[in-house]
């Protein structure tokens, strides 16, 4: 009796199913995945990838694979095994690989992207018309639909970290791509007419412009973020980071992308940070310097060069044993988690138990 119920009990939900199929519509059937975890549950893993791997593998990306035609360019791809692609589920980071004499050619699209400079000199990128020449260490932005091209006039290969908030673009459905009609887009008249009205960091145009709007400054030299990291070294210490800054937008104060928050972090000879997890993705990039990164109990050994992306709501700690300070670069997705209302964060007031190394 009880048995029988159960199998027209199980027969009728099927038969509902499929009608409600019919009419695209459906019912929350018992093996389906809840609606709601209590808490993020995210395929993006935690990947740390190892200069020493990546640098044989650009040396030969450099001599195996041709720019291409059409505004193409030549990088080698952060890919989560998580996930079917992006570095995190929210942006691609890139190590783009320009040879001396090389046009990557001019294009726009609706992504949002910036080059932090690995390594090499010489390149120039061209953004709506404003020209820098890339020096390791600099951040140069592309924000969404600014036409931009990179050329190289120097000696040897250059390469540089571009992110793009192109898994995020693609979530969303929002994806415009255009080629520039030649080559390269003309350099204006006052070739870095941004960096010249807000560059300084202090002072800005009498007349700003709206106030909201999107950040108007492209390039970010590494002497001057360096130069500030120092200074706020006499600082207390961030409990989580140590020495941190973020780079902003001048108009605002706001982050320097809509989407993405890039930060510069001094990790000092012996610092051990608090541990805390956050929503969203960050990609770190080791400027300089050794050290360790504990996410949820595993450690992580990096060197410079070396890349580590945290898992979303992971906790996470830094560690520098050694004698000599380190510096990381940081991309995360927190502007874009904040204006949808969607950051959360929690700090554990401690250390992690390590469970593992690797
Ligand atoms: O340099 O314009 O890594 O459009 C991916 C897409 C770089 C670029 C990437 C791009 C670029
Ligand atoms: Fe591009």
């Amino acid at each position: 009796m009880g048995h029988d119920t159960a199998m027209s009990d199980a027969a009728a939900r099927q038969a509902l199913k499929q009608d409600l199929a019919r009419y695209h519509c459906r019912v929350h059937q018992p093996d389906d995945p809840p609606l709601f975890t209590r808490e993020p549950s995210s395929a993006t893993q935690t990947v740390h990838w190892r200069w020493r791997d990546l640098e044989p593998l650009l040396e030969r990306l450099g001599r195996e694979i041709a720019l291409g035609s059409a505004g193409m360019r030549r990088t080698l791809r952060l890919q989560n095994p998580g996930l079917p692609y992006g570095t995190t589920h929210t942006f691609w980071a890139s190590i783009q690989v320009i040879l001396p004499g090389e046009v990557a050619e001019a294009h726009r699209h609706t992504a949002s992207a910036f080059r932090f400079i690995m390594k090499g000199g010489g390149a120039t990128t061209t953004v709506d018309g404003e020209c820098y020449p890339m020096h390791e260490g600099d951040l140069v932005l592309t924000p969404a639909m600014t036409w931009h091209d990179h050329v190289h006039k120097g000696s040897e290969p250059m390469i540089w970290l571009d992110v793009l908030d192109i898994s995020l673009m693609r979530a969303v459905h929002g994806t415009f791509f255009e080629g520039y009609p030649d080559r390269m887009q003309p350099v204006a008249e006052v070739p870095d007419r941004s960096f010249r009205e807000f560059g300084s960091g202090l002072m800005r145009p009498v007349d700003p412009g709206e106030r909201d709007g999107p950040n108007p400054l492209l390039a970010y030299p590494a002497d001057m973020a360096m130069a500030a990291l120092e200074r706020a070294a006499a600082l207390p210490a961030d409990p989580y980071d140590d020495v941190v800054l973020e780079y902003q937008n001048p108009r605002n104060g706001g982050p320097a992308m809509r989407t993405m928050g890039m930060r510069l972090q001094k990790l000092r000879a012996g610092a051990r940070t608090q541990a805390r997890r956050h929503t969203g993705s960050k990609l770190y990039y080791i400027v300089r310097g050794h050290g360790s990164t504990i996410v949820d109990g595993r450690r992580y050994d990096w060197a410079p060069g070396d890349f580590l992306t945290v898992q979303p709501w992971a906790w996470h700690e830094h560690h520098n044993d050694t004698g000599e300070d380190a510096v990381l670069f940081q991309v995360n997705d927190i502007p874009a988690m904040q204006a949808l209302g969607y950051y959360r964060e929690q700090a554990l007031g401690g250390h992690q138990t390590i469970e593992e190394q690797t």
